[in-house]
């Protein structure tokens, strides 16, 4: 999944109008804070764009992969898995959060402190196939603050490698 960063430059460049950006807004951008040794974390934001694109790619200088995954129930058990990409319908706010689609920093090199502001680049594709990136920055909390909210079995369930 990963992209180049020069090519995701390289691609802005040449986009022509700017009416043809996806004009992300990114609010509520959390990222749950890990204990020692933890390999794993997840990110949660609510996104809307003013044009129907799609969230493709994610980039973190502190995880070596980030991937989409989403998490929902079957047969009564919580499952997670990767999807390609996450559907950003125009004008509408899609949450990523605790239990649904998520952004799961893999592989991480560093751990993450509560209170902590953890970068991250979302790669976002409009219906045109125009790539631009956005930087957002995440702020840690603790699995405790973050009330666990849904309810989700999250972080234990979160060793699908
Ligand atoms: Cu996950």
């Amino acid at each position: 999944m990963k992209k180049p960063l020069s090519l995701i430059a390289a691609a802005l460049l040449v986009g022509t109008s700017a009416s043809a950006m996806a004009q992300i807004a990114v609010t509520e951008a959390w990222v749950r804070a890990t204990v020692a040794q933890q390999p794993a974390t997840g990110a949660f934001m609510r996104i809307t764009a003013q044009q129907d694109a799609r969230l493709v790619d994610v980039q973190s200088p502190i995880a070596k992969t980030v991937e989409l995954h989403e998490m929902k129930m079957e047969n009564n058990v919580m499952k997670m898995r990767p999807v390609a990409g996450i559907a950003l319908p125009a004008g509408q706010a899609v949450e990523l959060k605790p239990g649904g689609y998520h952004i799961m920093l893999v592989g991480l090199t560093r751990s993450v402190g509560e209170g902590d502001a953890v970068p991250l680049t979302l790669v976002v594709e409009t219906a045109d196939k125009k790539r631009e990136s956005v930087s957002v920055q995440l702020k840690a909390r603790s699995l405790s603050g973050a009330s666990a909210a849904s309810g989700a079995p999250g972080a234990a369930s979160h060793t699908n490698r």
